[in-house]
């Protein structure tokens, strides 16, 4: 519950900024380009383009190795990269070893900062860095508060505001999930039912609360 709300306002935090980081993107199937120093235009030998990204939680980037050589996209570890340098998240990823002309994925699934380096010319030569976002709330549905809803209403303690409620717990999971259950049938309808009961519970509960 705090991390969301800590992941909540740092999503709020960078979506203040986002007109002023013209380097930051945000898109459903980001891509970094691995490019020489042709294309990087900065100087440097090889480089991520973009060299910063901002994408929400559960996004997939794939990594296009468009330079000469072979390079890696790895989270970066204080030993790799210095203290300091490695971004507050908690989750590691590594696309291996990419050959000129080949492309790797990497999934982001838990909010925070990620600097990454390449594992063949190193940090000083080669970084970039991720920020991960709660999963976006831009299409709320019933169905995706399914699992958070009922167990923050029977766990008795709900400091949450109930109006907090609904969109973190639909940041949680995606709307693609209410897909399947229109067409599934009698229980998608009865846990639907039942997900409706437990809100309305939940909120005459929190509505009774001095
Ligand atoms: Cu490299």
């Amino acid at each position: 519950m705090r991390t969301r709300r800590r992941a909540a306002s740092i999503a709020a935090c960078v979506a203040g900024a986002l007109p002023l980081v013209a380097t930051v993107v945000l898109a459903a199937n980001p891509t970094v380009t691995i490019d020489d120093a042709v294309s990087c235009m900065d100087g440097s030998e090889f480089c991520y383009r973009p060299a910063t990204l901002t994408v929400s939680a559960g996004t997939t980037v794939t990594v296009d190795n468009g330079s000469m050589a072979s390079h890696s996209l790895t989270r970066c570890t204080v030993s790799a990269c210095g203290s300091g340098n490695t971004g507050d998240g908690t989750q590691s990823f590594d696309t291996g070893v990419l050959a000129s002309g080949s492309s790797g994925q990497v999934t982001l699934t838990q909010p925070g900062t990620y600097v990454y380096y390449c594992t063949i010319h190193g940090y000083n030569t080669m970084h970039g860095s991720f920020t991960v976002t709660a999963a976006s709330s831009s299409s709320p549905s019933p169905a995706a508060s399914a699992s958070a809803q009922p167990s923050a209403s029977a766990s008795a303690s709900a400091p949450a505001s109930p109006s907090a409620q609904p969109t973190s717990a639909a940041g949680a999971a995606t709307g693609s999930r209410a897909t399947p259950n229109t067409g599934a049938a009698p229980e998608g309808r009865l846990g639907a039912l039942l997900v409706v009961a437990g809100l309305l519970a939940f909120v005459v509960r929190a509505r009774r609360r001095p």
